[in-house]
C-alpha cells in the first residue's frame, strides 16, 4: 500500500456537489482506501482568468494501485463527472490531480510526480497541510517550507 494525496478541482455544474461526488467516487476505487479528505476551499481562477470561481480540496488514500492505474481510475472519475477537455487550464467539472504518490519522484509523457504545480498553489498547499502537516517530498523538500514560500492568494475556506 502507498500513501497518495489527490487535489480535486471544480468550477462548473455545482462544484460542491462535484467535489462530494469525487469524494465518493475515490472511496469506491478498487485496492483503495479513501483516508481523509481536507476542507473545502474556494478561490479565484489561477492567473485572472475569465471564469468562475474554484472549489478545492485534497484528499489521502491508501491504494494498492500502481500510480499509472491510479491515474487512469482518477480520469475515469473525471469523464464520468462530465469532463471536457478543451482549453488547458478551461473550467471545468472535475479535476483530479495526483499530487504525490509515496515517495516516488517519476517523470513520464504521462504523469509527472509530485504534480508540477504543487508548490505554487495555495488551494494545493493548504488543504495538503490539513490532512498532512509533516509532510516532507521526495526531493526532501517540507510541506512547511513551501507554504511559506507560496506567493499569497485569496482563499476561503467553507
Ligand atoms: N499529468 C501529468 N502529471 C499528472 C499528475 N501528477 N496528475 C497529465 C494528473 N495528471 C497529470 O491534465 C493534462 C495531462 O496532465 C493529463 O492528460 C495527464 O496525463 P488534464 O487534467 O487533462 O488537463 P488540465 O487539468 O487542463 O491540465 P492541468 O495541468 O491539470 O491543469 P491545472 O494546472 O491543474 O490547472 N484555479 C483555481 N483557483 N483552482 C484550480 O483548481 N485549476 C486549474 C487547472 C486552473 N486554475 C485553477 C485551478
Ligand atoms: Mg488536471
Amino acid at each position: 500500500m502507498s500513501r497518495a494525496f489527490v487535489a480535486l478541482g471544480s468550477n462548473l455544474h455545482d462544484p460542491q456537489n462535484q467535489l462530494r461526488q469525487a469524494f465518493d467516487a475515490l472511496a469506491q476505487l478498487p485496492d483503495t482506501t479513501l483516508v481523509a479528505h481536507s476542507s473545502l476551499y474556494r478561490s479565484p481562477p489561477m492567473a485572472g482568468m475569465d471564469q468562475p470561481e474554484y472549489l478545492n480540496a485534497v484528499a489521502a488514500l491508501d491504494t494498492a494501485l500502481a500510480p499509472l492505474a491510479l491515474l487512469d481510475a482518477l480520469q475515469g472519475i473525471e469523464n464520468a463527472q462530465g469532463r471536457e477537455r478543451e482549453l488547458r487550464w478551461g473550467a471545468r467539472t472535475l479535476d483530479l490531480d495526483l499530487l504525490i504518490y509515496g515517495d516516488q519522484a517519476f517523470e513520464s509523457e504521462r504523469l509527472t510526480l509530485p504534480h508540477y504545480g504543487l508548490a505554487e498553489r495555495a488551494f494545493v498547499l493548504i488543504p495538503l497541510f490539513e490532512l498532512a502537516p509533516d509532510l516532507v517530498l521526495p526531493d526532501g523538500r517540507q510541506l512547511t517550507t513551501l507554504l511559506a514560500q507560496c506567493p499569497p492568494q485569496p482563499l476561503f475556506r467553507l
